[in-house]
Parts: structure tokens; C-alpha cells; sequence
């Protein structure tokens, strides 16, 4: 009795386990729950790609089954090298791949990069556009914002640690470095990644399109604590993301001091 009394503490104990242990959830293959503005770019060239693959491999395999079926004891193959067709139709389908698949693949990356996800200056000039700063070390995420003046590496500016609050529908433009060694700022529900280099400034944008928490992860392995290097992005509504920040900025003066300088590890903020 006291044995299936304890199987079944320890059934549910695992229940309760799983079901905290639940991750966001995903759409179709294993990709993550999409919030973003723009990330269905990405996920177009990801279909895209999967598609292509599986064309080419249905094409493939059916041809070594054909001659696998076909070639055997009474009919042996025979090997001549190839003809000047056959070989004709090797680079002709290599070239077909390249035109159909290829092509469209990289030019769709450039399209993409120069008018959405590189194209900070555009960004930079929106009116409602939310300017952060983000540092990585070994081994946590850092995020500055400029506070009430608009500048960063000033006494109003907030700092938070693996926490990241914005609003919901405007667009985010990030400056990330590195104090240590090369990190990679990730976030999976955003389809976006950018790595954080020592001694350079690198750029980041993106529109949240729904409320929530979501995960911020370090894509780089970046030493033995790599693992902690996770953090959340909160998407608050508008209202609430200026109350937070009213709040936050009311703590952050009461907390400044000038003689930390590591604290002030913010810079001016460049165009990119
Ligand atoms: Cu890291």
C-alpha cells in the first residue's frame, strides 16, 4: 500500500515537473512560437529550404531505388563513365538546383537583411522607436535604458540584469557589445540573433506583436557558465511598459553612483 501510495506521489511529483517545465509553444516543426513583427521572413526561407530538400530527396532516393530495382544478376550495370548526356544531365540538374533553389534563397536573404533586419537607419528615425543598450559578459545579459533624458550612460539610465521589458508594437532597436568574449544574443520567438563582440558595437531590431514573456537566450557557447546566460524579454502594453519604466527610472536615480565605474559601462549611441 505504502508502495503504490509513493508511485503515485512520484507520478504526480513528475506531472508537476513536466508541466512546469513546460516550454512556449511551437508551430508545426519543432520552430518557436513566432511574435514578431517580421520573423515570418525568416520562417518563409526555413519552409522554403525544407521544401527544396525534400523535392531533391524524393528525386534522389527514387532514382537509386529505380536502380536498385532495375540493375542486378541478369541485368548487370554498366559502368562507362558516364556519356556525354548523362554527364549533360548531371550539370543541367546541378545548375537547375542552383537557379530554383539557390538563387532565390539568396536573394531573398538580401532583400530581406537590407529592407527589414539591417536596415537600422530607417528604424532609428521612427518617432516611437525604443532604444536599448545591451551588454553581455561572463555570464549574464545587461540591459541599459537611456531614462528620461534620452541619453545613455547618465544618472536617470536603468539597468537591468537578464530582464529586458518592452512594449508591445513598436519597434526595439538594440546596440550590443561584449566585455569578455563573443556571446550571441538570441531570441528564438523573435527571429533574431546577433553576436556581441569585444570592442565593437553590433545592431539588433525587432516588433513584438504580442503580450508575454519570452525567452533570451546566449547563442554562443561562451565558457562553462554558458547556460546561465538566460534571460526573459517581458512585452508589457503600452501603458503598462511606461509605468514600469517611470517607476524603474524613480529607482535607478535613487541608486546611482558616480564613483562605480563599472556600473557605467554604457556609450553614446551610434548609428549603425
Ligand atoms: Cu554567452
Amino acid at each position: 500500500m505504502t508502495r503504490v501510495r509513493s508511485l503515485a506521489a512520484g507520478v504526480v511529483l513528475l506531472a508537476a515537473r513536466i508541466a512546469a517545465a513546460d516550454p512556449l509553444p511551437e508551430k508545426s516543426f519543432g520552430l518557436p512560437l513566432d511574435v514578431s513583427r517580421d520573423g515570418h521572413h525568416i520562417d518563409t526561407l526555413l519552409w522554403f529550404t525544407l521544401a527544396a530538400i525534400v523535392v531533391i530527396y524524393v528525386l534522389v532516393a527514387g532514382g537509386m531505388f529505380w536502380a536498385f530495382a532495375r540493375h542486378g544478376k541478369k541485368h548487370p550495370a554498366a559502368h562507362d563513365g558516364g556519356t556525354r548526356r548523362s554527364i549533360g544531365v548531371l550539370v543541367g540538374a546541378i545548375a537547375v538546383i542552383a537557379l530554383l533553389v539557390d538563387g532565390p534563397l539568396f536573394a531573398r536573404t538580401l532583400f530581406d537583411m537590407n529592407d527589414v533586419f539591417w536596415n537600422f537607419s530607417d528604424v532609428d528615425r521612427k518617432p516611437d522607436v525604443v532604444r536599448l543598450e545591451v551588454n553581455a559578459h561572463q555570464w549574464a545579459w545587461l540591459a541599459r535604458y537611456p531614462g528620461p533624458d534620452g541619453k545613455f550612460n547618465t544618472e536617470d539610465d536603468i539597468v537591468t540584469t537578464n530582464d529586458i521589458r518592452i512594449p508591445v508594437g513598436v519597434p526595439i532597436l538594440i546596440q550590443i557589445a561584449s566585455n569578455d568574449v563573443i556571446h550571441s544574443f538570441y531570441l528564438p520567438n523573435f527571429r533574431v540573433k546577433r553576436d556581441a563582440v569585444p570592442g565593437m558595437v553590433n545592431g539588433l531590431w525587432f516588433q513584438a506583436e504580442k503580450t508575454g514573456q519570452y525567452e533570451i537566450a546566449c547563442a554562443q557557447h561562451c565558457g562553462p557558465n554558458h547556460y546561465k546566460m538566460r534571460g526573459i524579454l517581458t512585452v508589457l502594453s503600452k501603458e503598462e511598459y511606461q509605468l514600469w519604466l517611470r517607476d524603474s527610472a524613480a529607482i535607478a536615480q535613487r541608486g546611482y553612483d558616480p564613483d562605480d565605474a563599472d556600473a557605467h559601462w554604457g556609450w553614446a549611441w551610434r548609428s549603425l
